[in-house]
């Protein structure tokens, strides 16, 4: 059964990002769960910013299970890639994703690789910028893996990186990688932008996908745009996806509406019965 979580920031640097909630981690928690959420998804300054006690108690007091945690700040605050190619810069990616894969894993929460995967950059091709890449999450991948851990990797759309655009090149670099616990997250905003058939693309890589970012086709709650879901979660139904679908949508009209329509639309399409 799928299962579901809203994201919530803690980095006032991204306040114009695309997460339900912005600050005020036990509020965001409390809300999660009056509006029946099985989790919350956090997007943190670092591994060490949310102090592990106060989130288990969190978690405890609400009922609610950590659904990922992103990656995304080392990219806003740091600029940090892990397609770098100097390997000062690289290693220092790494290392800010291992604190974030750290702080995760007792947790049983996966860090989510977006953002930091890069672009190709000044001095690089396309090609070894994805070798670069490669090499981080082979390394990363082994690292969450010493804590029974799943590493989440990201496609994006065109706009955000020239790296890793669909579910079918992620899956691609993952068998590179060779690494089982590495899984993609498949954005549904994403893949309105990149795929052919958002559906087709779920049912293709059925085998691959860990994790949804649960939005509609202008990044707002699902309900709020144009794509057509139905056969999107029949599709996940098929293949029998068990992860969350976590909503990673603009807090339109705000917070507390992305929230409930984000609830009212996951009951909509994965609680029929
Ligand atoms: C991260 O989950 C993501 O989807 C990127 O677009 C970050 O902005
Ligand atoms: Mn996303």
């Amino acid at each position: 059964m799928v299962q579901s979580a809203v994201t919530v920031c803690l980095v006032p640097e991204a306040r114009r990002g695309p997460f339900v909630f912005h600050g005020d981690l036990p509020g965001s928690c409390a809300a999660a769960r009056e509006l029946g959420f099985d989790g919350i998804e956090i997007f943190a300054p670092s591994g060490s910013y949310v102090a592990p006690g106060e989130l288990k108690g969190l978690l405890a007091e609400h009922g609610l299970r950590l659904a990922a945690v992103g990656t995304g700040a080392g990219m806003i605050l740091h600029g940090l890639s892990l397609s770098d190619s100097d390997s000062t810069g690289r290693e220092r990616a790494c290392a800010y994703v291992r604190e974030m894969i750290a702080f995760g894993a007792p947790f049983g929460a996966p860090a989510i690789i977006g953002s930091m995967q890069g672009r190709t950059g000044a001095g690089q091709t396309p090609d070894s910028a994805l070798l670069a890449l490669e090499r981080s999450l082979r390394e990363l991948a082994a690292y969450a893996a010493e804590r029974d851990q799943m590493l989440l990797f990201e496609p994006l759309n065109r706009y955000e990186t020239d790296l890793i655009n669909t579910v079918a090149h992620g899956a691609d670099l993952r068998r590179a990688v060779e690494a089982s616990n590495l899984r993609i997250l498949a954005d549904l905003f994403h893949m309105n932008i990149e795929e052919a058939s958002i559906e087709e693309s779920v049912l293709a890589g059925s085998a691959d996908i860990g994790h949804i970012h649960f939005a509609d086709s202008n990044r707002r709650a699902v309900g709020f745009g144009h794509t057509r879901m139905d056969p999107v979660a029949r599709a996940l139904a098929e293949t029998g996806f068990s992860g969350f679908a976590s909503a990673e949508v603009f807090p339109f009209p705000d917070s507390r509406g992305a929230a409930e329509r984000t609830a009212t639309s996951f009951r909509k399409f994965f609680r029929k019965h």
